[in-house]
């Protein structure tokens, strides 16, 4: 690729992640107007983003107002799974985006009535992907990044970024550790090694195990 275009694109891309910020920016001031506490569930393809929400729902949807936002490329499968649990979804399909943006979020938050959330939880799930969201932040209180054990050993120090910029770290599916090869306190370590101040959880969605720890870490 010619030098010049090449730092056409880069220009291009340094826009959008400043656009995004400032767009972030005001996501973050209208939510705490509103006085609603956001999380950012960002994490592997399949790794239990859902399963967890799930949970997390059932949990608290009789003690505070949830609303949660799906991104997924296609389907609202994911959407449909949460709102069995007395709470609000709204669904996004981001088509070939990979990763949700300010925008997304600025959008929805324009069109519902916030104060029927006021005290509540917005939970935001973005697309299955350890790559795109780092650089979209979307204007949350707090962003937790979600792995499993299935995904292998590595794969805390293959995607240092996600973990770099979160405050909650989980490494879900700690059920399965009879058969997949990996050392679970080696991944903690990893973690904590980029990121000294994330809050680390191991956890099952299935079984539940320290799913009460990590509904206490969000402080709710
Ligand atoms: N054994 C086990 N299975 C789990 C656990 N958490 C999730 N699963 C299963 O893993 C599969 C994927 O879970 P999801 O919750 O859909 O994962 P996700 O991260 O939301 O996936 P995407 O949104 O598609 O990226 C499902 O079959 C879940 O039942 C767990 O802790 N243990
Ligand atoms: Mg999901």
């Amino acid at each position: 690729m010619p030098e010049e275009q090449a730092s056409k694109i880069i220009e291009l891309n340094e826009d959008l992640i400043e656009n995004n910020d400032k767009l972030a920016d005001q996501n973050n001031q209208i939510l705490r107007d509103n006085e609603i506490r956001s999380f950012d569930i960002v994490g592997a393809i399949g790794a239990g983003k859902t399963a967890l929400l799930e949970i997390i729902s059932e949990r608290l949807s009789k003690k505070v107002k949830i609303f949660v936002i799906n991104g997924d490329v296609a389907t609202r499968i994911d959407a449909d799974r949460i709102e069995q649990h007395d709470v609000k979804t709204i669904q996004v399909n981001t088509g070939r985006e990979c990763a949700l943006n300010a925008f997304h979020i600025s959008q929805i938050l324009k069109n519902i009535d916030l104060k029927e959330y006021r005290k509540g939880i917005l939970f935001i799930e973005n697309v299955g992907n350890l790559i795109c969201p780092s650089d979209f932040i979307l204007g949350t209180e707090k962003r937790i990044v979600i792995v499993s054990i299935t995904e292998g050993p590595w794969v805390i120090r293959k995607h240092p970024l996600l973990f770099k910029f979160s405050d909650i770290a989980v490494i879900n599916k700690i059920d399965l550790i009879d058969v997949i090869d990996v050392n679970i306190d080696e991944m903690v370590n990893d973690a904590k090694e980029i990121n000294p101040n994330l809050k680390i959880f191991t956890t099952s969605a299935k079984t539940g195990e320290n799913i009460s720890e990590l509904i206490e870490a969000l402080a709710i």
